[in-house]
């Protein structure tokens, strides 16, 4: 019943000719029009169940950091050894208004905080608290375009440490990107993130497991295909033949 309705809301919406697919069709809505629309939808459809939250007293005494932990990209190593000062998180793609934001600016924006359990692909699982601006927010601000369907998150680190090494790299689809626990986190368990957790930002999403929450952040894209990025999977993990959704 509930998917039924959900599929008619779709049509009714398709009927009026204003959403992504019956624009490019026609041609006929303006772009404010139709990106306005298409975002609405795209936010009703999300799958909106959250994932379990804990409480202060669940939180892990010694939450594992994985993967990299000391990026070592020349880049990456200037902007740490400064304090991530001169740090722009970059937000570009297929938006109207490319953002450049500071740790000020994203400290500015709406928050959220949550204490969630993170599992790792290998075997284990941590609990900590997360803060962070929430993406729905900077996306909105940047007018996803219409064709948008991925956000692309690329990092600073190489994991095999090389300066021409692959960048760490992983995507999301809109509604994951608009659910509610889905943060740019910069803050854990009360403190600012520190290094070997993904310094200065990183990706928290609560219902997948933890390679597709990409710390270092550097540069977010919203795109219309993956096809072209790397090895087209979709992540660096996802071309090593992980799974793209990672559902928990
Ligand atoms: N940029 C980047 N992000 C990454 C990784 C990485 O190596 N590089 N490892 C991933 C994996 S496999 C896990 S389990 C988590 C680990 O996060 P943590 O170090 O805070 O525990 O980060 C994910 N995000
Ligand atoms: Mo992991």
């Amino acid at each position: 019943m509930k998917r039924r309705s959900l599929l008619l809301g779709a049509g009714a919406l398709m009927l009026s000719g204003c959403d992504r697919w019956a624009r490019s069709a026609s041609g006929q809505c303006s772009l404010k029009t139709g990106e306005r629309l298409n975002q609405k939808t795209q936010r009703d459809l999300a799958r909106q169940a959250l994932a379990p939250e804990y409480q202060e007293k669940d939180i892990s005494r010694d939450f594992r950091a994985n993967g990299s932990t000391n990026p070592s990209a020349a880049e990456y190593v200037a902007l740490r050894d400064n304090g991530f000062a001169d740090y722009r998180l970059l937000i570009e793609g297929l938006v109207e208004r490319p953002l450049s934001l500071s740790l000020a600016d994203l400290r500015r924006r709406p928050p959220r905080t949550q204490i969630t359990r993170h599992d790792c692909v290998e075997g284990w699982s941590s609990i900590g608290k997360w803060k962070g601006a929430r993406l729905s927010a900077l996306l909105d601000e940047a007018r996803l375009k219409p064709e948008a369907r991925y956000i692309v998150f690329h990092c600073f680190d190489a994991l095999n440490q090389r300066e021409d090494g692959e960048r760490y790299y992983t995507s999301i689809d809109i509604p994951e990107a608009y659910h509610e626990q889905t943060i740019l986190a910069y803050d854990m368990n009360d403190a600012v993130l520190t290094v070997p957790h993904g310094a200065p930002l990183r990706l928290r999403l609560e219902r997948q497991l933890g390679y597709k929450m990409a710390k270092y952040i550097k540069r977010i894209e919203a795109v219309e295909s993956f096809a072209q990025i790397g090895a087209g999977k979709g992540g660096y993990w996802e071309d090593r033949g992980y799974e793209w959704y990672a559902g928990i």
